[in-house]
């Protein structure tokens, strides 16, 4: 159960899966006596990133340090999954440029507005919809789809279990496990 550190880079619009494939693809890993780490929105935005919100500046910001802490877990030899919606290609190409080759991994948890909105399992896009939460993604907020990742996994037609089935398929011809 040896396996090489790097991030796995969840990337994708609010509802799309991120939190879900992560947690789902940690178990896996676990299974497999993997020592992993999770980042997301519970404990990095509650925590770290508290004083940030959802303007363009404070989601590059909040990148930027969830970056910084990938690279660190990097370092101390972890697997990590980070899962953000970070809309911005810039600011992932910033992450990826931070960490060495190969250590960044981008997984494109690809599902179309219109799915996510119908799913909207906390009820924002209901909240962005009527206006009271402004700059939501996919609204009126961009998302910037990755140019080359890694992995593009199809949430609104694949089942979870196909799509770790697919990551752990990706890890292993790799080389990460
Ligand atoms: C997008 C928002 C917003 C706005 C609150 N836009 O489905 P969720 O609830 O759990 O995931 C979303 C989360 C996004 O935080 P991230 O740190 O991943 O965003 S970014 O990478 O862009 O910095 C959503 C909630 O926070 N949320 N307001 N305006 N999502």
């Amino acid at each position: 159960n040896h396996h090489k550190s790097a991030v796995l880079w969840f990337t994708g619009l609010s509802g799309s899966g991120k939190s879900t494939l992560s947690v789902a693809l940690e178990k896996e890993l676990h299974h497999r006596g993997i020592h992993t780490y999770r980042l997301d929105g519970d404990n990095v935005r509650h925590g770290l990133n508290k004083n940030l919100g959802f303007s363009p500046e404070d989601r590059a910001e909040n990148i930027r340090r969830i970056g910084e802490v990938s690279k660190l877990m990097t370092d101390a030899g972890l697997l990590t999954l980070t899962a953000f919606i970070s809309p911005y290609r810039e600011d992932r190409d910033k992450v990826r440029e931070l960490l060495d080759e190969g250590e960044f991994v981008e997984i494109y948890a690809k599902c179309s507005v219109e799915e996510c909105e119908s799913r909207d399992p906390k009820g924002l896009y209901k909240k962005a919809r009527a206006g009271e939460i402004k700059q939501f993604t996919g609204i009126d907020a961009p998302y910037e789809e990755p140019a080359a990742p890694e992995l593009t996994i199809d949430t609104e037609n694949q089942s979870l279990g196909e799509s770790v089935e697919t990551i752990i398929s990706y890890l292993k011809e790799n080389d990460y496990i």
